[in-house]
Formats: structure tokens, sequence, C-alpha cells
């Protein structure tokens, strides 16, 4: 079977899970909207994890909301409220097989819902260091997909922390510290603050600075919601990403809904979209303008 998934930590972590419990031969990594907008053939095949559900697939885990959904329950798998996937396919399986990654399917399920402390955000270590590094949000550049596979097989034998003690990994993960304060500049000098919104543009940048997703709430802890727009591949769309404030807990805005207003999904917390360049700035003051809380 193969693995359909996105390339973050939960994914990796719901990839180590399945192969130890299905026979795995493939892993295809994706984004999301790749399957809504039908441009990835979804096989007979196909464990579909953390994407939205394809009516073709073997089975599908998913802790998204969606507008599409599988008839009367009828799929193999399982959706539900959950922090993660990698969670709800260890409570899926309820395997004995899957014990010793108890820490590792806790640690993915702070990361994916994003309750992290200030040191793990400025300084990072074990697995969340590691759900950073593979991240694609975080810019580490292209490969990332190679670099994922050897890590599923890599994680089944070892802990987050002995892996980031081999020479591939430790490279990798000084590269990403010695950027944490380039990043930091960039984030103060790239974005534009509307009342409670913070709003970075790296479209300017011929390559997306290395960082993590968060640090823009600790440059601007004024603000409780986020709106990161940047290039998508050859210039053909515009990604906008939208995320609440990890510390300002306080946006009411549902902004995975609001991303699926713009044919995007996500959560209430986090969400992500794919604009037209002929019209996204547009459509991105439309969204800052849904964002701004007017007293
Ligand atoms: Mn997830």
């Amino acid at each position: 079977m193969r693995i359909v998934t996105r390339g973050d930590l939960d994914g990796l972590a719901s990839a180590v899970l399945l192969f130890d419990v299905e026979q795995i031969d493939e892993i295809a990594l994706i984004h999301p909207q790749d399957i809504t907008d039908r441009k990835f053939p979804v096989r007979s095949t196909d464990i579909l994890v953390n994407v939205p559900y394809d009516p073709n697939c073997a089975m599908w885990f998913d802790h998204h909301e969606h507008t599409i959904k599988p008839d009367n329950n009828s799929f193999k798998g399982r959706h539900a409220r959950e922090f993660s996937v990698a969670k709800l396919i260890f409570d899926h399986y309820g395997s004995p097989r899957h014990e010793k990654y108890r820490k590792l399917v806790e640690e993915a399920n702070r990361f994916d819902s994003a309750k992290l402390t200030r040191d793990e955000i400025l300084d990072p270590q074990g697995t969340m260091l590691l759900g950073f590094l593979i991240d694609p949000r975080t810019g580490m550049g292209s490969g990332y997909k190679d670099f994922f596979m050897h890590l599923v097989k890599r994680l089944r034998t070892k802990t987050p922390e002995e892996l980031l003690n081999e020479p591939d990994l430790s490279i990798r993960a000084s590269r990403y510290r010695n950027n944490i304060a380039k990043f930091q500049e960039f984030l103060l000098a790239n974005s534009e603050v509307d009342n409670n919104v913070v709003v970075t543009d790296f479209r300017d940048l011929n390559r997306a600075p290395i960082g993590n997703r968060f640090l823009v709430y600790i440059t601007h802890p004024q603000c409780n919601v986020s709106v990161r727009t940047q290039w998508g591949p050859g210039r053909s769309f515009v990604a906008v990403n939208l995320g609440h404030s990890i510390f300002d807990r306080s946006c009411k805005v549902d902004v995975g809904r609001l991303c699926r207003e713009y044919g995007g999904g996500g959560h209430r917390g986090a969400g992500a979209c794919v604009l037209d360049p002929t019209h996204a700035d547009l459509e991105i003051q439309e969204i800052i303008e849904q964002l701004v809380e007017h007293d």
C-alpha cells in the first residue's frame, strides 16, 4: 500500500506507525489541496493521512474539517477531532507494536496543536526540533521528500534525540539554529501590522528565509493572528497561510473556514489557501479585513 500524506511531523509520526501495522511499500508527499483540486490521482491501495478524503482510497485518517465527506461514514480508517492524526492512528489500532512510539505520538500531538513554549520556539530540542526541520514551511529547501523517507525508516529504530546526533541531522540542525536570529530580523522588517493582524509578505524574495512558522508570534506579541503570503512554484499561484497566535489565543475567527471560502482548508487555528495571482492582492486584503477586530 501507499501512504499519501503531507511532509510534516504529524505525517512522519503517522507513517512510522502505519509501517508497523500495514504492508507499506511507498510514500507520496503532497499538498492537501492536490486532493481537493483532484490533481493527485488516488489509487485503491492508498492510505490517505492528514489530507482530504477521496472515494478511491483504501483508508483515510484525518483530523481536519472538510466540506467533502465520505457518504455515511462508509470508509476504512478514522476521521475525528483530535490534536494529531498520529494520535488517531495510535488509538485506532491500539497495537502493542506501537507502544514504543507513545512518546513520539504525544509530542507530535503537542507539536501539531502548537502547544509549545517560547523556549521550544526559540531553541527547540528533540522531537520539536525534528518537527521544525522537516516542516516544509520552515524553508529548509529541496530534497525534503527523500529526507522524509529516510526519517521514517530511522525513526522505527531510533528516538528523535538519537537521530539528531547523527551527522546529516546535526548539520541540518545547526543550519536551522544559525538562521533563527536572521529570521527574526526578516520578520520584523517584512511584516505589517493591521490592528490585531500581522501580515508577512515573502513574495519579494527569491528564496524564502529559514525559520519556524511560530517565530512571528514572538516578534509580534501584540497580534493574535498571522497572515503569510508567498509564491507557489513558478509563481503560478500565491500561497496564503493563516494562523492564530499560539501565545495569545483570543482570535475568534475560524481561519480554516475562512480559507475554505477561498478554496483552501484547515482548522480553527490554522488554515491555508492558494490564490490566483491576478486577484490575489484583492483577496488577501479581504482576508485581512475579516481578521481585523473592530472595537
Ligand atoms: Mn495534522
